[in-house]
């Protein structure tokens, strides 16, 4: 409760460093306010360092983390074989560091992920079922980033599971325009088998790869395909809410939560506190039929989606009492 005693390291105005190796779309946007309302309320003052995708920017960005002294890191996304030597750095400087959705696994650090297995069944078998474990597919994937990694060893796994079904077309690119590049994709994919029922379903574990499928798919007129993705935001909610929308279920977590987490894991380790090297919080399903007629956003999903958010994970005592000091 706010009565705790809050631990002398982090009852001052810490600075902290988040490292991101993208920030464009909806998922990054929502984690950024998630990361700095989580911050704010701690009393600190965070800066995002944003390498659009490369990642030797991204590991001079950690440099001149380090190089300024702050008192703690964030790292989204990534690849261990960019970060590895700067998060050693860290570490021996005392900096203590989190990361989100990469595969950094130095000792000391700790880990957190939205459960990229569950999050790729949840929305998989959903698929399976609304065809009966029999139809056409197509898949939306690229390769070097570890959340999509994690998810295409399930996806590989539901090919050995349900023989029945077939992967007719994959493709699929990050960018800074993710989302543009998949419509293109999509339709020239939809331009290939443009006979209705020559494509039952599309797995698009990507947002910004959902929004670009499922807007091919509309104004192709193809609205027999459904779209079944991984994330949620207002957007999102609003396109899968959008009558006959093909994109009909998601798998996701709250992004602000994941950046609560994430912000109180590093206070913890500033507070000497212990913390786990891995963490995953725990993804719902959402499906288009368990909303309501009327708009929902990303406040209210929790009304309707049991199990949504997890918002005490990694919650210390002392934390309320930091946050009402901070709140004056
Ligand atoms: C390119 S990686 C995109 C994914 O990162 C986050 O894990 C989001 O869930 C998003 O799907």
């Amino acid at each position: 409760g706010s009565d705790a005693e809050i631990p002398a390291a982090v009852d001052q105005p810490l600075k902290i460093a988040a490292i991101m190796e993208f920030s464009t779309g909806t998922f990054a946007s929502q984690y950024v306010s998630g990361l700095e309302a989580q911050v704010k309320k701690f009393g600190g003052e965070v800066q995002i360092y944003n390498a659009n995708n490369d990642l030797s920017q991204m590991a001079n960005h950690l440099q001149t983390a380090i190089n300024q002294g702050v008192d703690g890191i964030l790292i989204d996304h990534g690849r261990a074989e960019a970060l590895n030597q700067g998060v050693e750095e860290a570490l021996e400087k005392g900096i203590p560091v989190v990361t989100f959705d990469n595969d950094i696994t130095a000792d000391g650090v700790t880990a957190i992920s939205q459960d990229d297995y569950s999050l790729a069944w949840g929305t998989l078998k959903q698929l399976a079922q609304d065809i009966d474990g029999e139809g056409n597919i197509v898949y939306v994937w690229a390769g070097g980033f570890t959340p999509l990694e994690r998810r295409n060893v399930i996806y590989e796994a539901f090919l050995e599971h349900y023989p029945n079904i077939e992967e007719v077309a994959r493709f699929g690119s990050v960018s800074n325009n993710t989302a543009l590049d998949s419509q293109n994709q999509m339709e020239a994919v939809l331009k290939k088998y443009p006979e209705e029922g020559s494509i039952d379903a599309v797995f698009a574990p990507y947002d910004e790869f959902a929004k670009g499928v499922t807007r091919a798919i509309q104004q192709a007129g193809r609205d027999e395909i459904k779209v079944y993705g991984i994330d949620l935001s207002d957007e999102d909610l609003q396109i899968m809410q959008a009558e006959n929308s093909p994109w009909v279920t998601t798998a996701a977590t709250d992004p602000a939560e994941v950046a609560g987490v994430q912000v109180r894991f590093l206070y913890q380790k500033i507070a000497g506190e212990e913390t786990p090297s891995i963490y995953a919080l725990d993804p719902s399903v959402v499906n288009v039929s368990d909303l309501p007629d009327e708009p929902v956003t990303m406040a209210d999903v929790g009304q309707h989606i049991e199990g949504w958010g997890s918002p005490n994970a990694a919650r210390s005592p002392w934390m309320d009492a930091l946050e009402a000091k901070n709140a004056q």
